[in-house]
C-alpha cells in the first residue's frame, strides 16, 4: 500500500542518515526530497509547503536532547509532523443498550456497498449484532449485491426492491433491526445529478438521524477528496471519512492529507476488495508504517529516555542553583509542547497568579517567541553566565534580536526570578511541576 510514497520517504531518510554532518544544506536537501515525494503522492501544494516548512524550521532550530543524534531527531520531527497532517486519532465507539446507526454516503463507485459489508464484518467480529439496510434505489441490482455480500459474512440485509423511496426504506430498516447493536445504512451513489443525490442524503439523514455519517471516498482521486467532502458536508454533517482503494492508489497520500484537511476525522481505510480489507485508521501508526515502524518505535523510545535523562540532569543543575539561560529556554520549549504557557505556569508554585498579574499572563505565548530570538542572539558565554549581561551587552542583544532593551531586561529578570524560586525550594517546585505535567 502506498509503495511509492513509502519508498520516497524512506529514501529521503536514508540519504539524510548517510551525510556526515547535518548542516543547513543537508536539511534543505532533505526538505526538497520530501516535497518531491509528497507532491508525487498528489498531496496538495499548499499542504506540502506547510508541513515541510514546519519540519525545516524545527529541524534547524530545535536542539535534540543530549545523546540523540541530530539525524534521529529530524526523523522524529518528520514522524510527528506527518502524523499531525493526517489529523487526530479517532476510534469508533459503539454504545451499549441502544441501536447505533451509521449512514454511509458517497458518490458512485466510491465503495459504499463494499464498506457496508466490511464494516459489518469488522463490528460483528468485535461481538456486536449488526444489520445492514440497502437504501439504494438507483443502482440496478443494488439489493442483490448487498444481499450476496451479507450472505458471505453472515449478516442480515434489509431492503425493498419495490420501493423507490430511499428514506422510507431506511426508516423501515431501522425498525426492522430493532434490538441490534449497530445498523449500517448503505445509500445510492448514482443519481441523475449530484444535486439530487445530496438532496436525497439530506432527506435520509433527517428522517433517521444517524449517530454517525461516514463519507466514503475513493482514494484514487487524490487531493480531489477535499472538494468532494466539502460538497457532502454542506448537505449533511459528515462525522467521519472512509478512504477506499488505498491498495495500489498512487495518489493515496494526497487523498488522506486532503481528507484530514477538511477537519473531518478519517475512521477507516479500505485496502483491497476482500471483506477483510478494512483497517481502523490511526495517523501515528500509519506514518510509523510508512517510515518503517520497527525503526521509528525504537527511535521514539530512545528519544524519550534521553529527554528524561536530560531533564533529570537539569533538575540537578537547577536544584544546585546553577541554572543557565539555556536551561530556562529548554524548559520553556518543553512546556510549550505540553500546552499553553499560561496553563502550565499556573501549575508552578512559584509562578502562581498571585505573583504574576493577569495582564502579564495574557501575551506570554507570544513573548516566548521574542525570548527565543533574544536567547539566540546571546553568546554562549552569556547564556551560561547571564550575570555578565551589562548595559552594552543588553543593547547589542536587543539590536541583534530585533527586540527592545526592556524585553531583554525582562527576560533576565524572569530568569533570575525562576532561579531564585528553584533555589529557595531546593528544586521541590520543579519536581512538583514535572510530576504534575506527567499527570496531565
Ligand atoms: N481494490 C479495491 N477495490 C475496492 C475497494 N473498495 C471497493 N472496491 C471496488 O470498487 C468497486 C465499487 O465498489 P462499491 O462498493 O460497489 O461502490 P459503491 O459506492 O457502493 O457504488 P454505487 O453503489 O454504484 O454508488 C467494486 O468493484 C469494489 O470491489 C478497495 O478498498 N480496494
Ligand atoms: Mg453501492
Amino acid at each position: 500500500m502506498l509503495e511509492r510514497l513509502k519508498e520516497g520517504l524512506q529514501a529521503a531518510i536514508k540519504k539524510l542518515i548517510g551525510v556526515t554532518t547535518v548542516d543547513e544544506a543537508a536539511v534543505k536537501e532533505f526538505i526538497r526530497d520530501l516535497q518531491r515525494t509528497l507532491l508525487q503522492a498528489d498531496v496538495n501544494v499548499k499542504q506540502v509547503l506547510e508541513v515541510t516548512s514546519k519540519i525545516e524550521k524545527r529541524a534547524l532550530q530545535e536542539t535534540p536532547p543530549p545523546g540523540l543524534p541530530r539525524k534521529d531527531h529530524i526523523v522524529k520531527i518528520l514522524y510527528e509532523e506527518l502524523s499531525s497532517t493526517l489529523g487526530g486519532e479517532v476510534k469508533l465507539e459503539i454504545p451499549i443498550g441502544r441501536t447505533y446507526t451509521i449512514l454511509l454516503v458517497g458518490i458512485q463507485g466510491s465503495g459504499k456497498t463494499t464498506v457496508a459489508a466490511k464494516l459489518a464484518r469488522y463490528l460483528q467480529k468485535k461481538g456486536y449484532k449488526v444489520g445492514v439496510v440497502c437504501a439504494d434505489t438507483y443502482r440496478p441490482g443494488a439489493l442483490t449485491q448487498l444481499t450476496m455480500l451479507g450472505k458471505q459474512i453472515g449478516v442480515e440485509v434489509y431492503g425493498d426492491e419495490n420501493s423507490s423511496d430511499a428514506a422510507t426504506i431506511a426508516e423501515r430498516g431501522l425498525k426492522y433491526f430493532e434490538g441490534k447493536n449497530v445498523v449500517i445504512v448503505d445509500t445510492a451513489g448514482r443519481h441523475k445529478e449530484e444535486k439530487g443525490l445530496l438532496e436525497e442524503m439530506k432527506e435520509i439523514s433527517s428522517k433517521i438521524t444517524p449517530d454517525l455519517t461516514l463519507l466514503v471516498i475513493d482514494g484514487t482521486i487524490g487531493q480531489a477528496c477535499y472538494s468532494q467532502s466539502e460538497a457532502f458536508h454542506k448537505a449533511v454533517p459528515i462525522g467521519g471519512i472512509v478512504i477506499t482503494k488505498l491498495d495500489g492508489a498512487a495518489k493515496g497520500g494526497g487523498a488522506l492529507a486532503a481528507a484530514a484537511a477538511t477537519g473531518a476525522k478519517i475512521f477507516f481505510i479500505g485496502t483491497g476488495e476482500r471483506v477483510d480489507d478494512l483497517e481502523p485508521f490511526s495517523p501515528t501508526r500509519f506514518v510509523g508504517r510508512l517510515l518503517g515502524l520497527g525503526d521509528i518505535k525504537a527511535l521514539l523510545e530512545r528519544a524519550k529516555e534521553l529527554e528524561m535523562e536530560a531533564d533529570e540532569k537539569k533538575v540537578q543543575r537547577l536544584i544546585s542553583g546553577k541554572m543557565t539561560i539555556d536551561d530556562l529556554y529548554y524548559q520553556l520549549e518543553q512546556m510549550r509542547k505540553l500546552g499553553s504557557i499560561r496553563r502550565i505556569l499556573e501549575l508552578i508554585p512559584g509562578f502562581s497568579q498571585t505573583q504574576i498579574p493577569e495582564a502579564e499572563l495574557e501575551g506570554l505565548d507570544e513573548k516566548l517567541e521574542k525570548w527565543r530570538s533574544i536567547i539566540l542572539s546571546m553568546t554562549k558565554e552569556e547564556r551560561a553566565n547571564p550575570e555578565i549581561m551589562n548595559v552594552s551587552r543588553i543593547r547589542r542583544v536587543a539590536r541583534g534580536s530585533g527586540t527592545a532593551e526592556r524585553d531583554v531586561k525582562e527576560l533576565l529578570a524572569r530568569y533570575k526570578q525562576t532561579k531564585d524560586v528553584m533555589k529557595a525550594s531546593k528544586g521541590r517546585a520543579l519536581r512538583q511541576l514535572l510530576r504534575r505535567l506527567q499527570q496531565t
